[in-house]
């Protein structure tokens, strides 16, 4: 472990000076980016924030007060696996890769490119929610999950660095410059370009666009290429904290909206300054149906070219899988033709995307059970759910088409007739809007925002996790 270099690292880089000297180069411009596009302020406030220091149980949670541009943005890989075997596709059984062989070098590139473009665009999406936050724990929270995806930044750069030259060079210097949002420098994927404005939408952000990180992560944790799987790995470990924030913030929306409809006269927890859980569902079905584009095309050839290489595998391959050459199987997807649905099986490799999607949507569906819970356990009769994989979709075999929240074909009149309904309304967003006036007092909440069960790291809710400078 190399702690105390300009570049924390588990990767010997000291004993590789040209790669080392390439980093240290990035390193400018990546502080340059973070500065300009990173937290809008409090860039020279303590944040009681966590540090990676290693990728053992103990290390990787290091707590201590830090101010965010010395922030130590290492480079850790999860440690070797003895005699690591391909998991998926031809080369099912083969000793894993060290090295990028040829063959795949673009494929590779491509996948590690799109994966690291999304670290920094959600840190730009995020940035001026500092300026909002409805507690001091929800700030540094948000600067936490901000700080750890521009460490998966610097991993995708440094896998781009050390096994790509020159392209792989050129490509860092890309992920700084594409901006999310931004017309002529979009960020790659889609919901990555969508504004996060509100701190309604940062949580349903963390809870379903992160978790397609995590599901992402966990197919190129599959992956032949070794030093790919190994990074993706420990940034697993990162990600629960991003959903965590996300779960137990819709959670607290929801307790808080529960608590005052209970209050009010008409049960309308609007009324008493609280978000209403129509807003909360118009707000899931958004940012649900946005993180579902994120898997791509339900029949992909791209995927099963992916698949069968072996660079990018199913979630849990080893574990939930029996055949892992995939070859004479086939997946039943939904097509949607002339206003009707029917079933077609689809060879199995190119329908990657699918089962991936298809084990993500089980994943969020047991957050929104949790979510149920809540709200049946304060007395209210309201269930949230998750609107069918068809709903509201711009990418993939559905998109053109409408359907409605439960997956039945309409015409575009009826689909219009019901967004109201269905998807935040500009009024919506205006109210939202008004209610997120920053709150940064210790142990002190917004009014719409029921607190937390417990602190961060065994601290209290009103411990200080933001000393001012
Ligand atoms: N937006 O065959 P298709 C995270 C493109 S999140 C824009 O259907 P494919 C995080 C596609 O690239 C995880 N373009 O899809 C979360 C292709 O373009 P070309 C990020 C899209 O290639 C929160 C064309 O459409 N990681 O970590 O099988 C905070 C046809 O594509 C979209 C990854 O995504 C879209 N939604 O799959 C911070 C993993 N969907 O080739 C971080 C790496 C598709 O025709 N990426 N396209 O020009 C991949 O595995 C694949 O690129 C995708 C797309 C699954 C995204
Ligand atoms: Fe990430
Ligand atoms: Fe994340």
């Amino acid at each position: 472990m190399q702690l105390h270099e300009k570049i924390p690292n588990n990767v010997n880089l000291s004993q590789n000076r040209r790669l080392q000297r390439a980093l240290e180069k990035w390193q400018p411009n990546y502080l340059k980016w973070w500065k300009e596009a990173g937290p809008e302020d409090f860039q020279e406030d303590q944040i009681y924030l966590r540090t990676a220091i290693s990728v053992d149980s103990k290390g990787w949670a290091n707590f201590d007060y830090v101010k965010m541009p010395d922030y130590k943005w290492g480079i850790f890989l999860a440690e070797p696996e003895a005699d690591r075997r391909i998991s998926c596709g031809d080369n099912y059984g083969q000793p894993a890769w060290q090295e990028v062989p040829g063959e795949f070098r673009n494929h590779l590139r491509r996948l590690i490119v799109t994966q690291g473009d999304t670290e920094p665009a959600s840190v730009e999406q995020q940035r001026l929610l500092c300026k909002i936050a409805p507690s001091l724990y929800d700030c540094r929270n948000l600067f936490q999950v901000n700080v750890e995806e521009g460490r998966h930044l610097w991993a995708m750069v440094y896998l781009l660095h050390a096994h790509f030259g020159r392209d792989g060079r050129e490509e860092a210097e890309e992920l700084l410059e594409r901006r999310s949002g931004d017309f002529d420098k979009p960020r790659i994927l889609t919901t990555f370009n969508e504004p996060i404005d509100d701190w309604l939408s940062f949580f349903m952000f963390t809870m379903f666009t992160d978790r397609d990180g995590k599901y992402q992560l966990l197919a190129l944790a599959e992956s032949a290429f070794d030093p790919l799987s190994r990074t993706t790995r420990f940034m697993l470990t990162e990600e629960a904290h991003h959903m965590f924030v996300g779960e137990t913030g819709v959670m607290r929306v929801v307790q808080r909206a529960c608590e005052l409809m209970k209050e009010d006269p008409n049960e309308d927890a609007r009324a008493l300054g609280g978000i209403d859980l129509d807003t909360v569902q118009r707000y899931v079905n958004f940012w649900y149906s946005s993180s579902l584009d994120l898997f791509g095309g339900e029949i992909s050839s791209n995927a099963a070219d992916f698949f069968g290489a072996g660079l990018k595998g199913r979630a849990w391959e080893g574990k939930k899988f029996d055949d892992h050459v995939a070859l004479e199987q086939f997946y039943e997807v939904d097509v949607a033709e002339n206003g009707h649905i029917s079933k077609k099986e689809v060879p199995l490799r190119t329908a990657m995307n699918e089962v991936l999607r298809d084990q993500y949507v089980d994943d969020n569906q047991r957050g929104v059970d949790r979510w149920n819970k809540c709200i049946a356990e304060n007395g209210i009769d309201y269930k949230i759910t998750l609107p069918h994989k068809r709903f509201n979709r711009k990418m993939g075999i559905y998109q053109g088409r409408h359907f409605d929240t439960l997956g039945n074909p309409i015409s575009e009149d009826e689909f219009n007739a019901k967004a109201s309904q269905w998807l935040p309304t500009a009024e919506d967003r205006v109210y939202i809007k008004s209610l997120m006036k920053p709150v940064l007092e210790p142990g002190k909440i917004a009014n719409w925002l029921a607190p937390p069960k417990r602190g961060i790291n065994n601290q209290g809710f009103d411990f200080e996790y933001i000393r001012h400078a």
